[in-house]
């Protein structure tokens, strides 16, 4: 609360008067008093811009709130500070030290959106946290951030040119990169961004199918044979979602198996297709990942494409997660035959550290999308334009209405140039090296594949001493997959890092830590391993 009132001390105060409320602002603002936090200024949102003499109101308040702002950054960055504050549901519904999220019909004042602003951080989670392995997309680029405020601010759609002129124009730059960083010939190449990996991935499955069966688009399933896509065990859930999205069902998803690593076996690949076809279905898409979810395991791209050359496949790769190591050129090499793709899935939302959202699928073949997903809108797309339409880009997507996701992004690659995101790319890979060696060299750790991570995803148990004393089997297993959730929830409640959990296939519950911000120094590895050791021991003595 005392915190609440220092930073609002300067904020505008509620009166009762509405109509004197200008005057009684001028007043407060040259007012050897404005310091003191009791001067009593009344304003609603009404007496924010536009209103008639509502500039200064509205700077006020927006300054207010970039203190809050300012002020949570640099909390987020603060080592000492909590990741995370956790209520339980219940307990933020009812109400918590006056911050309540009921709406009512009478409008509250300016000072009290700025404390639920206020509010509304602190019971989050600080994702910046240099102690946030929760996600793959982590940290908060401040460039990227006013990148954000700026496109918030500018609030335009981006579906045509008329309306998003800047925009569109820096969208077509940042993809001539990306293709151009993929490897994809000028004249080759197109894309669109997505909200979210999903999409992206969703995008692939449908430009897939139109391509091979393009009467899908007007006479639906009717056009379509029984259909069979290609995934491993390890990829994203996004590619059943899709067939079932899609009408295709996703028990027609084939998921291909994969090494201990976590890579789709080739032969096995081959061995599904023809399973497909013995039962009658036709196989017409393959979906390899460059950076599984969870071991971020990169599949063998060259021999996939191989064989999706040889039977006449669509090949998509889920590059998600691993496109950003194509940044890099100490790592890009584990991506090669990207290139051979049909179609890329790429996030600058999680390796490159891009405020989220901010997705694209980027399509070999020009002309694909627009063919697949466009209905020319007369009242978007009028053809009779004064100006160049294709850069009407808007009737590409399946949506209408679209966030700008470009700017952080091309604000970003500005700031840093290509090698600062290769810098950053580095530097996350070697804090996951760092933190295999570390765990390498415990006992009371056990990764759970000994090979060094291709990304920057470590999988590793905590063997409380009783879990270690114990034979393998399936009592030490049971025992095994409890430990990684009681130490997160007793995390939780403390607050002070944060790592996910999951188990796979049949391996028991695991933690997977991820590196994505380039604030996380090894010092932050450490924490981690020394908080991990001292729940799991206040646990299980
Ligand atoms: N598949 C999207 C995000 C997954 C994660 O952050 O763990």
């Amino acid at each position: 609360m005392e915190e609440k009132a220092q930073t609002l001390a300067l904020s505008l105060h509620l009166s009762a008067d509405r109509s004197s409320k200008h005057l009684e602002y001028s007043k407060w603002k040259r007012s050897p008093y404005k310091h003191q936090s009791n001067v009593i200024c009344s304003f609603l949102r009404l007496d924010l811009l536009p209103a008639k003499n509502g500039e200064e109101v509205t700077k006020h308040f927006l300054q207010e709130l970039l203190n809050i702002l300012l002020a949570y950054i640099s909390k987020s960055l603060n080592r000492s500070s909590k990741v995370l504050d956790f209520h339980h549901p219940h307990q933020l519904k009812e109400g918590l030290e006056g911050f309540s999220l009921e709406l009512q019909d009478q409008p509250d004042n300016l000072e009290q959106l700025l404390v639920d602003c206020q509010d509304t951080l602190k019971y989050g989670v600080k994702t910046a946290h240099p102690c946030f392995f929760n996600q793959l997309s982590t940290g908060l680029d401040i460039i990227g951030l006013a990148g954000e405020w700026v496109t918030s601010t500018a609030n335009t759609n981006i579906f045509t040119y008329e309306i998003a002129p800047v925009f569109i124009l820096m969208e077509d730059i940042i993809f001539k990169k990306m293709h151009s960083i993929i490897g994809w010939s000028e004249k080759e190449g197109d894309g669109i961004f997505c909200p979210g990996g999903t999409m992206s991935n969703l995008y692939s499955v449908l430009l897939a199918r139109y391509h091979f069966f393009p009467r899908v688009k007007t006479a639906g399933m009717l056009a379509l044979p029984p259909l069979a896509l290609l995934t491993s065990t390890h990829s994203h859930f996004s590619i059943k979602k899709s067939a079932a999205v899609l009408g295709i069902g996703s028990e027609s998803v084939f998921l291909v198996k994969c090494d201990e690593r976590g890579k789709m076996i080739p032969k096995e690949l081959e061995s599904s297709i023809r399973t497909a076809k013995s039962k009658g279905l036709v196989p017409f898409y393959v979906n390899a990942t460059a950076g599984t979810t969870v071991y971020g395991a990169i599949d063998p791209l060259n021999d996939i494409a191989d064989i999706c050359e040889r039977f006449g496949l669509w090949m998509h790769v889920d590059a998600a997660w691993g496109g950003g190591l194509l940044l890099s050129k100490r790592h890009r090499m584990k991506l090669q035959g990207i290139d051979r793709a049909s179609s890329i899935t790429w996030n600058p939302h999680k390796m490159m550290g891009v405020p989220l959202q901010c997705s694209v699928i980027l399509v070999q073949k020009k002309g694909l999308l627009q063919e697949c997903n466009q209905l020319c809108a007369e009242y978007l797309f009028q053809p009779d334009k004064h100006y160049d339409v294709s850069y009407d880009t808007g009737d590409k997507s399946i949506q209408c209405g679209r966030h700008v996701d470009i700017f952080k992004l091309w604000l970003m690659w500005k700031a840093k140039g290509s090698e600062g995101f290769e810098s950053q790319v580095n530097h996350c890979l070697e804090n996951a090296e760092y933190l295999y060696y570390k765990l390498k060299s415990r006992k009371d750790f056990q990764l759970v594949f000994q090979s060094q991570p291709e990304h920057s995803n470590v999988c590793f148990w905590y063997l409380p001493t009783s879990v270690r004393n114990m034979p393998p089997g399936p009592e030490r297993d049971r025992e095994l997959h409890m430990v990684a959730p009681k130490i997160k929830a007793k995390m939780m409640e403390e607050g002070m890092t944060m790592i996910g959990y999951q188990p796979l296939g049949d391996k028991v519950n695991f933690f997977r830590c991820v590196f994505s911000n380039p604030a996380t120094q090894k010092e932050d590895v450490d924490f981690l391993l020394d908080e991990i050791t001292r729940l799991g021991r206040e646990l299980y003595s």
